[in-house]
């Protein structure tokens, strides 16, 4: 009875140190530090993408998860002005859905695409939808690139 009270709380001490242990690293709980930076974005048919703007950092390697919440295709296509006019005049030339999947993802109703960016540097960019007239109607996030 004696010898029982040390090695019962020894058995205590030990399970509170091996479930410490497991917490941290157990059930992919902690995304931090894992894998590319993840960006999430929303399209939404008011034709705007939530959210509007983000911060990236040169050379960094981003991973976007985008979702379609409305009930018309959306895209998301990254570039800078010069390019997202090219991809407006390829929609209105009826090249639709036909631009470099490189720039970003055309997503269908209800559905989430999950494409990786590189930001070669530093600057202002831009990401658009070029259904017909969701980009002048203002379906364009913008996309602060810090060297
Ligand atoms: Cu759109």
């Amino acid at each position: 009875m004696i010898s029982h009270g040390p090695r019962r709380h020894l058995s205590i001490v030990a399970l509170v140190v091996v479930l410490a242990a497991c917490a941290p690293s157990g059930g992919g709980a902690s995304p931090t530090q894992q894998g590319p930076n993840t960006i999430q974005v929303r399209m939404i048919d008011e034709l705007r993408f939530e959210p509007a703007s983000f911060t990236v950092q040169a050379g960094e390697v981003v991973r976007f998860e985008v979702t379609n919440a409305g009930k018309g295709v959306h895209e998301f296509l990254i570039g800078e002005e010069a390019a997202q006019d090219e991809f407006e005049m390829e929609m209105s030339e009826g090249d639709g859905m036909q631009h470099d999947s490189d720039a970003g993802v055309s997503v269908e109703p209800g559905q989430s695409e999950t494409f990786d960016y590189t930001f070669q540097e530093a600057g202002q960019l831009l990401a658009g939808c070029h259904e017909p007239g969701h980009y002048v109607g203002g379906m364009v996030a913008t996309i602060t690139v810090e060297g």
